[in-house]
């Protein structure tokens, strides 16, 4: 990874951890002059950081902006592979164009498209999401696992465990999984994950994951139509989350569990998936392109597939639907 100068010099700020860091030192470690290196700080303000000078002791961050660049991101990070490249947007028409491009390109394993803002931010069947400036999680991370594409829907899954276990834990909130792909906090959505592939008949070039999750709204921040269904870490712990550390653990479960899935199969993530899931014996009705099914949800197969006993009594299983969910049995 090449990192600037400008965010060598952040990162030092940021783990002197409110520590005075010596210009000379600076300058001295880095090999440049003093002036560059109030010229690189002078960049680092502009980016909404303040910097105290503390005469013959040197510079203090005296706080952060709240933004998920790369410099805010890595040093949270605990990973090997996953979000050591990230690319980093204000603004942009959707995270999931720009990460599909990249893997085209040849972009690696892990690569971390990110923005602020999405203009045109995408679901499933080209829905539309909500993507408010500066207040969410807006990302799509590029994997390339060695799994044939039969698989790759079970990332989905993967995923729904991961950012599930990092808000637990940078939260303390208790988010459920409706099956396949929404996170749950008080039966409304915080979360969205979209999974696409490019492959060919027999081997994945790349899956990007497409992750959503709605951090610091208010309610008045969504769109009207989805004001009843929706909501923000913010609402329902009534305290601002640090964006950066929430994607920063994300990546890192993500990480976690895709490696777990690949070495030994779906088997241990579906007993996690269970154990955080909102949707197995409840009575749904699951909408899928076909036809609309309802009956109680029985559980999910080694192949991640739910499976739904009809009144009929006949048990179907469904590889992807819109799931309402009815109440209990
Ligand atoms: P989905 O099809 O399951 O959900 C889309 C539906 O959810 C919409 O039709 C609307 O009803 C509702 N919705 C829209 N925005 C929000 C929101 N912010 N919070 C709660 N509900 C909402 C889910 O698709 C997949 C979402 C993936 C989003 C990520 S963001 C990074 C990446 N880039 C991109 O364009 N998409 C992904």
């Amino acid at each position: 990874m090449n990192i600037s100068i400008k965010e060598k010099i952040l990162s030092q700020l940021i783990n002197a951890k409110g520590e005075p860091v010596s210009g000379q030192k600076l300058a001295d470690e880095l090999n440049i002059s003093r002036t560059m290196i109030w010229k690189h700080l002078k960049s680092i303000e502009e980016d909404g950081y303040v910097i105290e000078a503390i005469k013959k002791k040197g510079y203090v961050l005296q706080s952060i902006p709240d933004i998920v660049t790369p410099e805010q991101i890595i040093p949270n990070l605990n990973t090997k592979q996953l979000g050591r490249t990230i690319d980093y947007y204000t603004t942009c028409e959707s995270t999931q164009i720009i990460a599909a491009d990249k893997a085209r390109e040849g972009a690696p394993h892990g690569t971390v498209v990110i923005a602020e803002e999405q203009t045109d931010g995408r679901g499933r069947l080209d829905r539309s999401w909500n993507s408010t400036a500066n207040k969410g999680i807006w990302m799509s991370v590029i994997i390339r696992p060695a799994i044939s594409p039969q698989f790759a829907a079970q990332f989905t899954l993967v995923s729904a465990v991961a950012i599930t276990q990092a808000i637990q834990e940078v939260t303390n909130l208790t988010p459920e999984i409706k099956w396949p792909n929404d996170i749950l906090i008080n039966g409304k959505k915080v979360t969205g994950i979209l999974t696409e592939l490019q492959a060919d008949m027999d081997i994945v070039h790349s899956i990007i994951i497409g992750i959503g999750v709605n951090v610091n709204q208010e309610l008045s921040a969504f769109e009207e139509s989805i004001q009843k269904t929706a909501t923000s870490l913010k609402i329902e712990n009534g305290e601002e989350i640090d964006r950066s550390l929430l994607a920063a653990k994300i990546l890192y479960y993500l990480e976690k569990y895709g490696d777990l899935y690949v070495e030994n199969g779906f088997k241990p993530i579906k007993i996690l998936w269970e154990s955080h899931n909102c949707t197995i014996g409840k009575r749904i009705r699951a909408t899928t392109l076909r036809e609309t099914l309802e009956g109680v949800a029985l559980g999910i197969t080694n192949d991640g597939v739910l499976e739904i006993k009809l009144d009929s009594g006949e048990i179907r299983g469904v590889y992807s639907a819109d799931i309402h969910l009815l109440g209990k049995n």
